[in-house]
């Protein structure tokens, strides 16, 4: 029996592969944005045989323009605590705990992504989750009537549930189950255009708060977005309304630079879309906006004094400087932010010596003699005996995290609530603690200096 079971990378590239299909049917704007990074993805590879060379050595090539990440909004714990089991199945693990209410998004969230290297080389695929956080909406009334009318759906498919569970039992999935249960779990993220609230429900949710709405009026979690890799974010930026799609205002998260560091992203607006609320007797057209395309482009994992330093340029930038939605400031911003980041160290050396980033340790192969065994890192590094290569930041950023919110939720004025970071009660109801991203960094990074350490000690002794 258990020879048969696929393992949880593959029933994850099918499902990824699954989604993109569903929404490139259900968002025909997304299949642009797609064709648009390929086309770019091509452009810049043919640019640079360098970079083309690294990629295909990593085995990168094939799949360069394939979704990266996802992300879905859920309403209650329980519908969160079966999400963690649902993404399980996929070796998909929750990491990292963002806290959107300084930004004025009434969520809270974690990514569930996989955790090992072999699984991320294997598909990356990530989702951003949010639970939304109804104790955050002043109206006592409205707060109970949001909640009873959650309490009433059932995203999950019978179907889905119990494939979760006979893979809780055996350990795994075998093809056929993987295949059901792929095509089970995806009525879960799929768009249902007949909402599960009358017109006039709707509009008290969304006066509260655009996201309040979105969670709570419809009957499920419908995926939000996709997120595609791109190897010239700036290009794609510029490049989207001559495709006829509409991009955010600026690009998130670090300026462009010779060592990329963390995550920079950027989107399409969400487009308004036609639902049937619900209304004695017949259905009542209306609108409602949530779905975009977005792209990423990953830098450097950064360590705490790293991160430290990124907080706290982005800080002083949007002191000076905030985006407007409209667009109408961003070649300011942008310019603000490159000249405050200048004093961001912008080599790997740089980086490496003062502690900012993450390193992958790998012996270059020059013979080490037996005293080099005791010396550090750096002076292996800098005699040529070992090489460091930087690790890939795999998480995601409050601050861009807020940006992609607010400029999906239309552009009004940022709504404003207390900082209230409540992570015991995100990891109550998801029932389970949060992974720490800064400790799978630094283990990476000790296991790769062990590994070459130990491969240096065998050569020398050899
Ligand atoms: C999630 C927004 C966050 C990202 O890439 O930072 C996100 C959402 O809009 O639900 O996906
Ligand atoms: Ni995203």
């Amino acid at each position: 029996m258990t020879e048969t079971l696929i393992g949880a990378d593959a029933v994850r590239t099918l499902f990824s592969r699954a989604m993109s299909v569903m929404y490139r049917d259900e968002v025909p704007a997304y299949g642009t944005l797609l064709e648009l990074v390929r086309q770019v993805n091509d452009a810049t590879l043919a640019a640079h045989p360098a970079e083309r060379a690294r990629l295909e050595a990593l085995g990168e090539l094939g799949r360069i323009s394939e979704e990266r990440h996802g992300a879905i909004r859920l309403g209650t714990a329980a519908e969160l605590a079966t999400m963690r089991r649902l993404f399980a199945v996929m070796g998909m693990y929750p990491v990292g705990y963002y806290d959107l209410s300084v930004a004025g998004v009434p969520v809270h969230s974690t990514a569930f992504r996989p955790l090992e290297d072999e699984a991320l080389r294997a598909n990356p695929f990530r989702v951003f989750t949010s639970l939304l956080r109804l104790d955050l909406i002043e109206d006592e009334a409205l707060r109970d009537e949001a909640a009873a009318v959650l309490a009433g759906r059932q995203i999950f498919t019978p179907g889905c549930l119990a494939l979760i569970e006979r893979c809780e039992a055996q350990g795994g999935l075998d093809q056929a189950d993987a295949e059901a249960f792929v095509a089970e779990a995806l009525e879960t993220f799929r768009w249902h255009a007949e909402a599960n609230v009358s017109h006039a429900l709707y509009r008290r949710l969304h006066d509260a708060h655009r996201l309040v709405a979105d969670v709570v009026a419809f009957k499920g979690p419908h995926i939000n977005h996709l997120t595609p890799r791109t190897l010239d974010i700036d290009a794609v930026q510029r490049m989207m309304p001559e495709k006829g799609i509409a991009p955010k205002a600026v690009v998130e998260g670090p300026p462009s630079r010779a060592v990329p560091i963390l995550l920079r992203q950027t989107s399409f607006k969400a487009l308004e879309e036609p639902v049937d609320f619900i209304a004695d007797g017949t259905n009542e057209p209306g609108r409602h906006t949530a779905r975009f395309g977005e792209i990423e482009q990953r830098g450097m994992a950064l360590t705490p004094k790293g991160q430290a330093l990124y907080d706290r340029l982005l800080a002083e930038t949007r002191a000076v400087i905030t985006p407007k939605p409209d667009g109408s400031n961003a070649a300011a911003y942008m310019a603000k932010l490159e000249e405050v980041f200048a004093t961001f160290p912008d080599d790997l050396d740089t980086l490496r010596r003062e502690g900012l980033g993450y390193f992958r340790y790998s012996p270059t192969g020059k013979p080490a003699r037996a005293v080099d065994l005791a010396r550090d890192a750096d002076a292996l590094v800098a005699a040529g005996i070992l090489r460091a290569d930087p690790i890939v930041y795999e998480d995601f950023l409050p601050v861009s995290a807020a940006g992609i919110f607010q400029s999906n939720l239309g552009d009004d004025a940022a709504q404003a609530f207390v900082a209230t970071p409540n992570r015991d009660l995100f990891e109550t109801a998801l029932g389970a603690r949060v992974i720490d991203l800064h400790q799978r960094y630094a283990e990476a990074e000790a296991a790769s200096l062990a590994r070459a350490r130990a491969e240096l000690g065998r050569t020398v002794a050899a």
